[in-house]
C-alpha cells in the first residue's frame, strides 16, 4: 500500500491530552439528567452513537432523554433504544430544564433542526463531533474531524473511561462505525477505525446481519423507485460529474427515507470516472435537498459551503431553492470550478 492510512498520532491523542473525555464524564457524573441531540435526518453514525451513550447514562442511574429531527430509518431500527427517541413536532414538557445537553454528530446549531430550542433548556452544553469548523458555543468541545466517525470517538471515550460496552452497545458503536465509512470503504477508514470494529466485534455482536442490513438488503417496493432514479442519472463534464434528480412528484410517490436515496446515489457516485456526484430531491416545490458525494480529493463541504451547507470531504449536503435549471447551473458551475482546482494542484 503506498498511502498510510494510519491517523497522524498527535492530533488523534488530543482528546486524551487536554482530558476532554475525563472532563465529559465527570460532568455526566454529576448530572442528573442528560438531554441528546444531533443532526437532522440522522444516520447511522448519530443513531447509533446516541444510543450507546444513552446505555451508559442509564446504567449510571441517569434520566436521559434523546432528541431527532427526522425519522428512524427503517434498517436502524434494531438499534437498541431507538424506539424511545423521541422525533421532533412530539408534544413534550419544554419546561424542562436539563443538567446537560450533549449536541452529537454536528457542531452547528442549524443542523439539529426543530430541537433547537434544547440548547436553551440546558445547563452545561457538550458537542460531541468530527465535523470540520465547529460554530456551537460550548461548555466543552470534543471535536475530532480525523477521526471517520462519532462512533469512533465514542469508543475512544469508553474505553479511555474505563467504561464497560455491553454487547448491545457494542451493536450501536458498530453500526455507526460502519456507516460512516460506507462499510470500511471510504478513504475516511483508518487503522484505528479497523481497530474499534476488532475491539467491538470481541462482544460477540453479529456484523454480517448488521452490515447487510445497512448496505446490501432493499425492500423490494424500492425497485420501481430505483429504476426511476437510474433513469434520471446524466453525466456531464465528460463523464466527470454525474447528477440525479427526483421531482416533487417522484418524492410523493415513493416516500423513501434519506438512508434508501444514499443508497441510490451509490450508483451515480460508483459510475468509473466520475469525480462527484449530485443527487437532488424536491422536498417541496422549489425546495431542493441536495447531496454531494465525491472521490478522493474533490471537496464537496467546501462545495456545500459555498451555498450554506456543509459536512466532510466526500459527502456534505445543502439545501438550496428555485427552479431546477438555475440550481443545477449553479451547482455545476461550482464544481466545476472545484474540480479545476484539483487538477491546477494535481489532487485529481
Ligand atoms: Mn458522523
Amino acid at each position: 500500500m503506498s498511502k498510510d492510512k494510519t491517523v497522524p498520532d498527535a492530533l488523534s491523542q488530543t482528546c486524551r491530552m487536554n482530558n476532554s473525555f475525563a472532563k465529559m464524564h465527570q460532568t455526566l457524573s454529576e448530572a442528573q439528567s442528560v438531554a441528546i441531540t444531533m443532526h437532522v435526518r440522522p444516520d447511522g453514525d448519530s443513531l447509533g452513537s446516541s444510543a450507546a451513550l444513552r446505555m451508559m447514562l442509564l446504567s449510571m442511574g441517569k434520566r436521559v432523554d434523546v432528541f431527532f429531527d427526522g425519522e428512524v430509518p427503517n434498517n436502524l431500527l434494531y438499534i437498541e433504544g431507538v424506539e424511545t427517541f423521541i422525533p421532533a413536532g412530539t408534544d413534550f414538557d419544554d419546561s424542562t430544564i436539563y443538567d446537560v445537553l450533549i449536541v452529537l454528530d454536528t457542531n452547528e446549531a442549524a443542523r439539529i433542526g426543530a430541537w433547537q430550542t434544547l440548547l436553551d433548556r440546558a445547563k452545561r452544553v457538550i458537542v460531541f463531533d468530527h465535523h470540520l469548523n465547529p460554530t456551537l458555543d460550548a461548555y466543552l468541545l470534543i471535536t475530532n474531524p480525523l477521526r471517520a466517525s462519532v462512533g469512533e470517538m465514542m469508543f475512544e471515550y469508553m474505553t479511555d473511561q474505563k467504561v464497560e460496552i455491553t454487547t448491545p452497545m457494542a451493536e450501536a458503536l458498530y453500526t455507526a462505525v460502519s456507516s460512516d465509512t460506507g462499510c470500511f470503504l471510504f478513504p475516511n477508514t483508518t487503522s484505528y477505525t479497523h481497530h474499534v470494529a476488532s475491539e467491538l466485534m470481541k462482544t460477540n455482536i453479529n456484523v454480517a446481519t448488521i452490515n447487510y442490513s445497512n448496505f446490501r438488503e432493499y425492500d423490494p417496493k424500492q425497485i420501481s423507485a430505483l429504476m426511476e432514479v437510474l433513469r434520471q442519472i446524466k453525466f456531464l463534464a465528460a463523464g466527470k460529474i454525474a447528477v440525479t434528480y427526483l421531482n416533487y412528484k417522484m418524492v410523493k410517490k415513493y416516500k423513501f427515507d434519506h438512508e434508501t436515496r444514499h443508497r441510490f446515489q451509490r450508483y451515480a457516485t460508483d459510475a468509473q470516472g466520475v469525480r462527484v456526484s449530485i443527487f437532488l430531491t424536491e422536498m417541496e416545490r422549489d425546495v431542493f435537498n441536495i447531496s454531494l458525494r465525491s472521490h478522493g480529493n474533490v471537496n464537496v463541504a467546501e462545495i456545500a459551503a459555498t451555498f450554506g451547507g456543509g459536512g466532510h470531504k466526500n459527502a456534505a449536503g445543502v439545501t438550496m431553492e428555485g427552479r431546477y435549471k438555475n440550481v443545477i447551473k449553479k451547482l455545476v458551475e461550482r464544481v466545476e470550478l472545484e474540480l479545476r482546482r484539483c487538477s491546477t494542484v494535481g489532487e485529481e
